[in-house]
């Protein structure tokens, strides 16, 4: 089956339209950014860049460190580009470009984020560390895809019922991570739990400027749950959507944020560049080790 030209569109140098990348441009370690100036800070540490392109908040450096070959993509803001970036990693790998056709051999990517998040909950300090064990998704954008079988209804009802959850927005979906990729970066410092992904930073997060919420209290009611040993712990706006689309892509992903705020207590870090610093130097020591 050749997938059709306007759904599977490429650059007339035959690279994936918005990365602007071609199949020999990534590693199998990809490195999951938001912000695109953090892309130099995690390739400057590599022994060496063998290539970098970028296309509006797209930017890729590919490189060796310890001579193992990672790429570290920045995806912006938001679930929406995240939809983009795992879809065109994926078809680097799993589509034929010349082709245009599904491969029979599909290639498992391991992909980590290093992002920055607020933390919940009051115990979790800023420049602190947070694993998402699972992402909690709010945002919708999952459910344009067959989700059943990545979901878990169970931990999903009880946080509909418990926050009230008003179903005019999307219902919330958990997805968890891959324990494999857990295993390789989780330390005892580093604090674990779900991680709620927003489609926004304002009203999505329960943040009031000069608009009003629709439910005031629901970061707080958020705060109160857990269930099956699992609380929520912070609030970003990408983790869900990458355990999501790589659970059904075959990837593997775990999600790693630097809380740069804490909303329980109203703290900002004063010094966030540091701490995300430490935190790619963990992760880059970790998968190179
Ligand atoms: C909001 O300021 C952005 O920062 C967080 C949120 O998820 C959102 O993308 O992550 P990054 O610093 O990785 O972009």
């Amino acid at each position: 089956m050749s997938i059709k030209a306007s759904e599977l569109i490429l650059n007339p140098d035959g690279s994936v339209y918005h990365l602007n990348l071609k199949p020999e441009n990534i590693a199998q370690t990809i490195i999951l950014v938001g912000d695109q100036d953090r892309v130099e800070k995690v390739s400057k540490h590599f022994d060496a860049i063998e290539f970098k392109t970028q296309k509006r908040e797209f930017k890729t450096h590919t490189g060796t460190l310890n001579d193992k070959r990672i790429t570290v993509v920045s995806t912006g803001i938001g679930p929406d580009n995240i939809d983009i970036v795992l879809n065109e990693l994926d078809a680097l790998v799993n589509i034929d470009l010349e082709t245009r056709s599904p491969k029979e051999e599909l290639t498992s990517l391991n992909i980590i984020r290093i992002g920055t998040s607020g933390a919940l909950q009051s115990s979790i300090p800023v420049d602190s560390f947070v694993l998402s064990s699972a992402g909690l998704d709010i945002n919708g954008m999952l459910h344009s895809y067959c989700i059943e079988r990545i979901c878990n209804p169970d931990y999903e009802d009880a946080f509909i019922k418990h926050t009230g959850w008003n179903l005019n927005k999307a219902k919330p979906i958990l997805v968890k991570n891959s324990q494999a990729l857990e295993n390789i970066l989780i330390e005892d410092h580093i604090f674990k739990g779900v991680t709620l992904t927003a489609g926004g930073f304002y009203g999505p997060q329960g943040r009031v400027l000069r608009l009003p919420v629709q439910d005031p209290d629901l970061n707080k009611k958020i705060d109160s749950f857990s269930f099956q040993g699992m609380t929520v712990t912070n609030l970003e706006m990408e983790t869900s959507a990458i355990y999501g689309l790589s659970k059904l892509l075959g990837h593997h992903a775990v999600s790693l944020n630097a809380i740069i705020a804490n909303r329980a207590t109203g703290d900002f870090s004063k010094n966030p560049s540091e701490t995300i610093e430490k935190l790619i130097t963990y992760t880059l020591n970790k998968i190179t080790i």
